[in-house]
């Protein structure tokens, strides 16, 4: 049958038409499969519609075109409610300590083995195509396969949260999302309906404390912290329960970006967590953290000052310390964004033999939640069957059919008990999971809120007088700037009468940043507020790891530049694990001064110096005279100054840093002090800040 020509306007761009057309084009068939349809049936033209003519109308018949367009139709699925924006990887996980006296989870009390993991780390507020450095919660669920069945973590990196129970948790979901009439802002709390549900909602103060901390502004997920959030239950072989917290410590030390930095990093690039934990694990780099466990009896618990099963409450670990008993390391970006970042189901019911849950009442709705949402969201109840949510260890139920079923069970039985056939599932008292058998309580039913978790101000309170003056300077401004976005002024004055009591001087500092005045009076606690035992472990700037690991840093470089100075910064940078990237006026990079090239890894308009930890810059005078004429080329290290970050100026460099207003400090270094920068790029100038901006 002779094959139907294509015209040359129809021809695709990759397909040869030239001379040698024969030996290539049958080259090029057998180095790419046969596009097929997605019933088999090979396609021969990808490029034209079935028409009635040459320019006639399409024909209802073009089967190929309708499966095409179809598929396409429905390539979006339902985006998570919260959390919709993430990025996840695999890894491992080993345990390095052994809970067994505690546990019968053989993932919790069988050392050296590695457990295969699948991370997902998201914002809360913004939906799938937003930004990755609003000021927001980061969700950290971690989903590990065990050998006994899926364990999910699902936590947060930060220890508590808005609200004590579940039956408020789509009120202040729908708070923080855009507004429903006008549908802004996308992905950020500030404006006027979270801060009225906050302000009429005493018990998320705590939690308001953390989320205007630089929690909410994390680096990279790299170095964030996780928290299980709610005490679980360890059940031993005895039945005997231990309560226990769950916390990720990252390797690299936890890390934060300055608000001015993150606003920043919103233009310079809106997948910057993305991109960073894709390139890191390009690189060959796995990020890890620690699990650390928090154990304690339930007579430990009734000494504590406040009910641990609230969970807008911490345990200090001043108070029970962390015990490390693992390490989580990450070391594959997934081959499909959508097959299992997009599709991956965590849900916090999801415990193997030996953990247990609490009464936490948020805790207690969430095991509902998931499992709901992941009906609807994936479209079905054989959602379990997606390759990254189905078990890795053996399993079998007698659950069948439904939407999209994959298996193919055999056999005529398909309930329990059953007599027909052998080999069909049974239940097993010995390997199956029991629940902790807590005595019955005594009162009736209802809807009591506990008297114990009442107390809205004090660990409020600890969190913020726990903090270094400067970030409480940053908490101050940042409640300032959240709530001068609020447009309704009994909303903010309702906010500072909390603040007051939290802190009089933080009250004080907001209601001078927003000019309100006079002061209003100070809410009224329900219960008096105690001063707790302070909490240093919840600080971040005096707790920031002293290393390049994981920090990346940019030499910017022009035709002419020294190249004796650029190798051996980049030596040095290198030799301490950073990440170096080459910036040049143009992409195609710079001749140097020994007249070899180097490619650019980024073009200075496009690169600024938020998406950099430290920046270094040789220029010949020429090329610093020319820069210090351009907007740009001034921002870079301005921001860089104005971010407190570490910079290698040589002499042409200063002339940008003076017609950019930058009076160099301690913290700007001539680039053949290469030790003294490298020891800088290590850290933040946070002396630098109060000379810089006005903190509230
Ligand atoms: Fe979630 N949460 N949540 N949450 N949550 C979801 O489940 C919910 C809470 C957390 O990367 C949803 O599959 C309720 C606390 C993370 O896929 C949904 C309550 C903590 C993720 C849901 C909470 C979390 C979710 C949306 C209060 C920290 C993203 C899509 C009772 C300990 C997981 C989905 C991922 C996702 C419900 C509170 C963490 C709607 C009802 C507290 C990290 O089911």
């Amino acid at each position: 049958m002779a094959k139907p020509k294509l015209t040359k306007a129809a021809q695709p761009k990759n397909a040869v038409t030239t001379g040698q057309a024969g030996e290539l084009q049958q080259q090029a068939d057998d180095m790419h499969p046969v596009l097929t349809t997605q019933q088999g049936i090979p396609v021969a033209d990808n490029q034209n519609t079935l028409k009635a003519f040459e320019h006639g109308p399409a024909l209802l018949e073009d089967f190929i075109l309708r499966e095409k367009i179809t598929h396409f139709d429905h390539e979006r699925i339902p985006e998570r409610i919260v959390h919709a924006r993430g990025s996840a990887a695999h890894g491992y996980f080993e345990l390095s300590q052994s809970l067994s006296q505690y546990t019968v989870a053989k993932v919790l009390s069988e050392t050296g083995k590695r457990i295969p993991v699948f991370a997902r780390f998201s914002t809360v507020a913004g939906g799938a195509g937003s930004v990755d450095t609003p000021r927001d919660v980061r969700g950290f669920a971690v989903k590990f396969y065990t050998e006994e069945g899926n364990w999910d973590l699902v936590g947060n990196n930060i220890p508590v949260f808005f609200i004590q129970d579940a039956m408020k948790f789509p009120d202040v979901v729908h708070s923080v999302k855009m507004e429903p009439d006008r549908a802004f802002p996308q992905a950020a709390s500030a404006h006027d309906t979270f801060w009225d549900f906050i302000s009429l909602t005493p018990e998320s103060l705590h939690m308001i404390m953390w989320t205007m901390s630089d929690r909410t502004l994390p680096r990279s997920y790299r170095t964030m912290e996780g928290f299980g959030v709610h005490s679980f239950r360890l059940v031993n072989a005895q039945g005997d329960s231990t309560f226990v917290k769950f916390h990720w410590r990252p390797a690299l030390g936890i890390q934060s970006t300055v608000w001015d930095e993150a606003l920043k990093l919103q233009a310079a690039d809106n997948d910057y967590h993305r991109r960073d934990l894709f390139e890191t694990l390009q690189a060959g780099q796995a990020p890890a953290w620690d699990l650390c466990v928090q154990l304690f009896t339930e007579e430990e618990a009734a000494q504590l000052p406040y009910d641990h099963l609230d969970p807008t409450k911490i345990i200090p670990e001043e108070v029970i310390p962390l015990q490390k008993i693992g390490r989580m390391v990450l070391d594959r970006w997934p081959d499909n964004f959508f097959q299992d970042t997009e599709q991956v189901a965590f849900c916090p019911a999801n415990v193997p033999p030996g953990i247990d849950f609490t009464n936490d009442p948020l805790l207690q709705g969430r095991l509902f939640s998931y499992l709901d949402t992941q009906l609807l969201r994936l479209g079905g109840p054989n959602f379990t069957q997606i390759p990254i949510n189905a078990p890795k260890c053996p399993f079998a139920n007698n659950q069948r059919d439904g939407f999209m079923q994959m298996n193919n069970p055999k056999g005529r039985v398909n309930y329990e008990p059953s007599s027909l056939e052998t080999g069909t599932p049974r239940a097993s008292q010995e390997r199956g999971f029991q629940s902790f058998t807590e005595p019955a309580g005594q009162g009736g039913k209802g809807r009591p809120r506990p008297e114990s978790f009442a107390d809205h101000y004090s660990q409020a309170r600890m969190f913020y007088r726990s903090q270094t003056p400067i970030e409480q300077a940053h908490m101050a401004s940042a409640l300032v700037f959240e709530l001068s976005k609020v447009e309704t002024p009994h909303v903010r004055s309702a906010m500072v009468s909390h603040l007051l009591v939290i802190d009089e001087d933080l009250g004080k500092r907001v209601a001078k940043g927003l000019a309100l005045s006079p002061l209003p009076a100070p809410a009224q606690p329900a219960v008096p507020v105690q001063d707790l035992e302070l909490s240093p472990a919840t600080r971040i700037i005096d707790r920031m790891k002293q290393t390049l690991e994981g920090r990346c840093v940019a030499i910017l470089v022009d035709d002419g530049s020294n190249a004796q100075s650029v190798a051996a910064l980049r030596k040095a940078l290198e030799a301490e694990k950073a990440m170096v990237k080459i910036i040049a006026p143009k992409i195609g990079g710079a001749t140097l001064s020994d007249g070899k090239h180097v490619p650019a890894d980024g073009r200075l308009e496009g690169s600024p110096s938020a998406l950099f930890d430290a920046v270094a810059s040789v220029l010949p005078l020429e090329a610093g005279e020319r820069l210090a004429k351009e907007a740009v080329a001034q921002d870079w290290f301005r921001d860089a100054f104005g971010h407190l970050k570490a910079i290698a100026a040589c002499k042409g460099t200063h002339k940008i840093l003076k017609a950019g207003g930058v009076k160099p400090d301690g913290g700007v270094f001539d680039p053949e002090d290469v030790k003294g920068f490298v020891a800088g790029a290590k850290q933040r100038f946070w002396d630098r800040e109060p000379t810089l901006r006005n903190l509230a």
